[in-house]
C-alpha cells in the first residue's frame, strides 16, 4: 500500500518525460495515487495523452494558466470525472526568454516582469481558487516548485528569480487562508534538472557542474528524487506540514559555496 493510496490528484505542468511533473506523476503513481493532467496547448496534448495512458489515467484536459476561464473549464470538466480530489500540483514557469539572461537591470522591463508574475506566480493563486470547492473536506494539499534563485541573485535568472520569492510568499499566504479550511500549501525547491524549460539556458550544464562542485550530496538531483519528495508532501505523513518550503537540492542552499576541495 503506497503513502498515496485513494488520493486524487492534479498535475499542471507536464510537457514531457524530462518533466518535473513527469518525476512527480511517476512518483504519486507508485504510491497509489489516481492522477489527471492538464497541458498548455494543442502541440502537447497527444504528448501528455500518452504519458497520462502510462500512469493509467485518461483525464488530460486543456490549461492554459494565462487565462481565467481555462481555469476554470478545465476545474469543470475534472469535476464530471471525480466529484473532489486531494492534491494540486504546479509545475508551471514561464518568462519571456529576454528576462531570463544578461545584466537583471539592463533586461528586465514592466512587461516582462509582469508575465513572469502572472503565469508562474498567480496562476497557482488562480489554480487554488479554481480547485478549492473540490479540495473542501479532503484534508489536500497544493504543491508548486521553486527554485533558489528565490533566495540569492543567480547569474541569469533575474526576473525568474523575484517571481519564485514571491511564488515563495504566496505559498505562506496560501498556507494561512488553506489552514482554517483543513488544507495545506507547500513548495519544493528544487536543484538543477535538464528539463524542456532548462534546455534554452545558456550555461545550464555549467550550472549544474556548479552544484554538484558545492553541493554536500557532491551531484545533481533527479525528477524522480522531486517526486518521491512531492509524494511526501502531498501525503498525510505530512498532516502537520504547511507553509513550508522544502529543498531537494542535494544540500546546496545549506552550504556557503566556498568548496576548499572541489571533488
Ligand atoms: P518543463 O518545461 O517540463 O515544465 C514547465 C511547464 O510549464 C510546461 O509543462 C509548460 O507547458 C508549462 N507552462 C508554461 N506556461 C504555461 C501556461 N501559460 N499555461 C499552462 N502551462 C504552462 O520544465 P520543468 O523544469 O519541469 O519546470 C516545472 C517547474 O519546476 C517550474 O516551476 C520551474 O520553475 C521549476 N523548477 C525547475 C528547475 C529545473 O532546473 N528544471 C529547478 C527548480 C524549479
Ligand atoms: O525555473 C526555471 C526555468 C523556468 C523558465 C524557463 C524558460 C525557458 C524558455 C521560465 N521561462 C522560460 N522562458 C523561455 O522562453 N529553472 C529553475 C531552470 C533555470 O532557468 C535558469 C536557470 C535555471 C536553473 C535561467 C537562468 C539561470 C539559471
Amino acid at each position: 500500500m503506497g503513502i498515496l493510496s485513494g488520493k486524487k490528484a492534479l498535475i499542471v505542468g507536464l510537457a514531457s518525460t524530462r518533466s518535473i511533473a513527469y518525476g512527480i506523476a511517476k512518483s504519486f503513481h507508485e504510491q497509489g495515487a489516481s492522477l489527471a493532467f492538464t497541458y498548455q496547448n494543442d502541440k502537447l496534448k497527444s504528448r501528455v495523452e500518452k504519458i497520462a495512458a502510462e500512469f493509467d489515467s485518461h483525464l488530460v484536459f486543456p490549461c492554459d494558466v494565462a487565462h481565467d476561464d481555462a481555469i476554470t473549464s478545465a476545474m469543470t470538466e475534472l469535476q464530471k470525472n471525480w466529484p473532489s480530489f486531494d492534491a494540486l500540483v504546479h509545475s508551471v514557469a514561464f518568462a519571456p526568454a529576454d528576462q531570463i539572461s544578461g545584466d537583471f537591470v539592463d533586461h528586465a522591463t514592466r512587461e516582462g516582469f509582469g508575465i513572469a508574475h502572472d503565469i508562474s506566480v498567480y496562476s497557482l493563486i488562480a489554480l487554488t481558487k479554481a480547485a478549492l470547492p473540490l479540495m473542501e473536506g479532503t484534508q489536500g494539499s497544493v504543491l508548486t516548485l521553486s527554485y533558489f534563485g528565490a533566495e540569492k541573485a543567480v547569474p541569469n535568472y533575474n526576473v525568474m528569480g523575484v517571481a519564485k520569492a514571491s511564488l515563495e510568499a504566496t505559498v505562506r499566504y496560501l498556507a494561512a487562508s488553506l489552514g482554517p479550511r483543513g488544507l495545506r500549501a507547500n513548495a519544493i525547491s528544487a536543484g538543477p534538472i535538464k528539463t524542456l524549460a532548462a534546455a534554452g539556458i545558456k550555461d545550464f550544464r555549467k550550472i549544474q557542474n556548479a552544484y554538484a562542485d558545492v553541493a554536500p550530496l557532491q551531484r545533481n538531483i533527479s525528477a524522480e528524487e522531486v517526486g518521491n519528495a512531492a509524494s511526501f508532501l502531498c501525503s498525510s505523513m505530512a498532516s502537520g506540514v504547511t507553509g513550508e518550503i522544502l529543498h531537494v537540492d542535494a544540500g546546496y542552499h545549506a552550504v556557503s559555496g566556498c568548496n576548499l576541495d572541489p571533488a
